[in-house]
């Protein structure tokens, strides 16, 4: 029987490429997103590989959570894998001229958005006895840089609640997988900066940045490994990447 694998942020960047990569390996998907027209896209170039249902919710929003897990049809009910990929970062500034709603939406995403949909996911994984949850942190989890204290601030936030499900759910065959990208050339600058083209391009000026399918690739390796074996935290850079603001650029 074919596992089925629940991903939030599905609609782009690394959700996507995953989404992607699992199809091709066979495994059934609910596609999570917020854009129902890249929803119905992705869904119908995949869907000729595998079963796939998507579902139209905010993860920010506990109600809208529950009420679209709870609304899985019943042959998607046994999720075996939950990939926590939405998130974001909003602005980049000193905290002393952090904004409030960008605040907002990275703790409430990256953060209360990753424990709602966990929450929802996990009690049929408990009763299962099995199951896998990839969270995705950054390296900014691992090491906070200047003008980015909020955004790291989630990101160490991931790490904890990685470390939390680890404790809580090994004794009922849940495994915890935690990511952590360094620059991936994704929408994600361009969020960051607020769909300013210009900077977020630079991010990734004069050196090889990773791709969305370079992670991909390591969360499908992390949920191919043998029933015995948990890849537990992985760091990913870019080759000319050494710290998350040490970046070797021609
Ligand atoms: C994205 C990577 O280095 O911009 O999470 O924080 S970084």
């Amino acid at each position: 029987m074919s596992r089925i694998a629940l991903i939030t942020g599905a609609t782009s960047g690394i959700g996507k490429a995953t989404a992607e990569a699992f199809a091709k390996s066979g495994i059934d998907l609910i596609l999570c997103g917020r854009r129902q027209e890249r929803l119905t896209e992705l869904a119908d170039a995949l869907g000729k590989q595998v079963k796939i249902t998507t579902l139209l919710f905010d993860v920010r929003n506990g109600d809208e959570v529950l009420k679209a897990i709870a609304s899985i049809p019943s042959d998607f009910h046994a999720i075996d894998i939950l990939v926590n990929n939405a998130g974001n970062a909003h602005g980049m500034s000193p905290i002393q001229d952090g904004d409030f709603n960008d605040w907002d939406a990275m703790m409430d995403g990256n953060v209360k958005g990753l424990l709602y949909v966990s929450k929802a996911v996990i009690g049929g994984m408990i009763e299962r006895g099995k199951g896998h949850i990839v969270n995705l942190s950054s390296v900014a989890g691992k090491q906070t840089y200047a003008n980015g204290a909020v955004y790291c601030a989630s990101k160490k936030a991931v790490e904890a609640i990685s470390e939390g499900m680890r404790l809580d759910l090994t004794q009922h065959g849940i495994k915890i997988t935690n990511i952590a990208p360094g620059a991936v050339e994704t929408e994600f600058s361009l969020v960051r900066f607020k769909g300013d083209e210009n900077r977020a391009a630079k991010v990734y000026e004069g050196f090889d940045p990773l791709r969305a399918e370079d992670i991909a690739d390591t969360i499908l390796y992390a949920v191919n490994a043998p029933a015995h074996v948990t890849i537990a935290d992985v760091t990913i850079y870019a080759a000319a990447q050494a710290a998350p603001t040490t970046v070797y650029r021609k």
